[in-house]
């Protein structure tokens, strides 16, 4: 629990405290712990807690607050937000308010309140509920109004919030949301499924179905979404509720949501649409009560937020040029945050594709073998796209590639294989690295092993001289 402690003197204050607190917010934050507070005058004694605002207290000397988790809340650790209006009491200050009790529609609206002051008399204004909101916290002197909205009631009962001005309680009652089937029906079946047009702006399309609701138990909503040929698709849908409110809202319906590309298969049964992938063609979408069977919460209203992703992708590049050496490259994906891919390789010598599937933009990294053969081609398949690697043939003496010569390094001898290559040489040599010549075999065919009992260790090269030219391979002697 949280403390706090306010020296205020001799003189006289009203105080109003006002707690944002989960599902509660304030600037766009979003507090987290369920929280009550209280007050004390002496550290000791304290007042009933309240769930969002201490109203009018008239305190002098220490005020101590006391801001805790509610004991029977669910959320008990977390952040929250105090507001704390002192207001000095002025003697011969009356404040006249108009009748205090107004009556509002179930939807969101705004009105004000005027206050009848003298010109040197201040006052301030503050809501005692999350749903209603003061367009100002300055503090007035004088006459004037205070400006104030409210959200729309998403609920089957009627409910009431006040307002602390002026040091008097002003009450706003909002009227309940008569349940009656909604604009979407019929949709109760997949055939009747109601369709949805998103607007789409670029990449990126959405659609909300609100207000809505299962006027009764075993109330089941279609929805359906025409997806263009052409395409892919990531599809999330929200789905606002009893368990998760959006904006102070206060749905009464605990809905569960699944979604069917046929309209006959369906998914298990969420809270939400994650990340879905779909291709062209229609996707259904289906609210119905989380549990028909619970009174109270398996009837009312809910509201369905819908994105959809066209997915596009693109390569930096479409094809690379790497040279005879292994070694690995990348290539870069741009994607939607949320739009999935695969990487893979269709060569043998291409190996290594890392990470082989992700979503949204990524470098993809794979690796070449070394080539000591002839320049060749081989491709990636990245995101649905064709990636051309050509590699060359690795460069100066490592060239004879079908010419077998092993073991390399060698010791005692080495054997010279010619026989599956196809070309006719017309001399062998092996030669130090001053170019001096240790050996030599004219007209090499098949297979030869050379005795190295008098070479000493080092590197040697062994010239193979062709009708085109002279190929060279390294030979190191242990
Ligand atoms: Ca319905």
């Amino acid at each position: 629990m949280d403390i706090y402690k306010i020296n205020l003197g001799t003189d006289s204050y009203t105080v109003n405290a006002v707690l944002y607190s989960s599902g509660d917010q304030i600037n766009n934050v979003v507090c987290t712990l369920d929280a009550i507070i209280s007050y004390s005058t002496d550290g000791v004694a304290w007042s009933e807690p309240a769930y969002r605002q201490l109203t009018n207290l008239t305190a002098r000397g220490t005020l101590y607050l006391k801001i805790e988790p509610n004991p029977e809340g669910e959320q008990r650790k977390g952040a929250y937000v105090a507001k704390i209006d002192l207001l000095k009491t002025m003697a011969g200050c009356s404040y006249s308010l108009p009748a205090a009790d107004k009556q509002v529609t179930q939807d969101s609206g705004s009105d004000r309140i005027t206050v009848t002051t003298a010109a040197s008399c201040a006052w301030t204004a503050t809501s005692g509920v999350a749903w209603i909101s003061l367009a100002s916290d300055k503090i007035t002197t004088g006459s004037g109004s205070a400006a104030y909205s409210y959200d729309e009631n998403m609920a089957l009962l009627p409910r009431r919030g006040t307002i602390a001005i002026a040091g008097q309680t002003y009450t706003v009652t909002q009227a309940a949301r008569p349940l009656s089937p909604d604009h979407y029906e019929p949709n109760n079946t997949a055939a009747q499924a109601y369709l949805l047009t998103p607007v789409f702006a670029q990449n990126t399309g959405a659609v909300s179905i609100s207000p809505a609701n299962c006027d009764n138990a075993n109330d089941m909503d279609y929805y359906k979404i025409n997806l263009g040929a052409g395409y892919s698709y990531t599809v999330n849908a929200a789905l606002y509720d009893k368990r998760n409110q959006i904006n102070n809202s206060n749905y009464s319906l605990y809905a569960s949501i699944s979604y069917s590309a046929d309209g006959a298969t369906w998914s298990a049964e969420g809270s939400e649409l994650k990340n879905l992938s779909m291709k062209e063609g229609t996707l259904y979408i289906r609210i119905k009560p989380h549990d028909n069977s619970a009174p109270s919460e398996s009837y009312g209203f809910y509201s369905v937020k819908i994105g959809i992703n066209t997915c596009v992708y693109s390569l930096a590049k479409s094809s690379a040029e790497v040279d005879g050496g292994a070694s690995s490259a990348t290539v870069d994906i741009t994607a939607g945050a949320s739009c999935p891919w695969t990487a893979s390789s269709n060569a043998a010598w291409i190996t290594g594709v890392n990470p082989v599937s992700g979503t949204g933009n990524a470098a993809v990294t794979y690796s070449v073998a070394k080539n000591t053969v002839a320049e060749r081609q081989g491709t990636l398949t990245v995101a649905g796209q064709t990636f051309t690697v050509t590699q060359s043939v690795v460069a100066g003496f490592e060239t004879a590639g079908t010419v077998k010569i092993y073991p390399n390094p060698a010791k005692d001898f080495v054997t010279i294989d010619l026989s599956s290559s196809p070309e006719n040489y017309v001399s062998l040599k092996i030669v130090n690295i001053v170019g001096q010549v240790l050996y030599e075999w004219e007209n090499p065919v098949r297979k030869q092993e050379v005795s190295l009992k008098e070479f000493s260790s080092g590197l040697y090269f062994i010239l193979l001289r062709g009708k085109e030219g002279t190929t060279v391979q390294k030979l190191l002697i242990e």
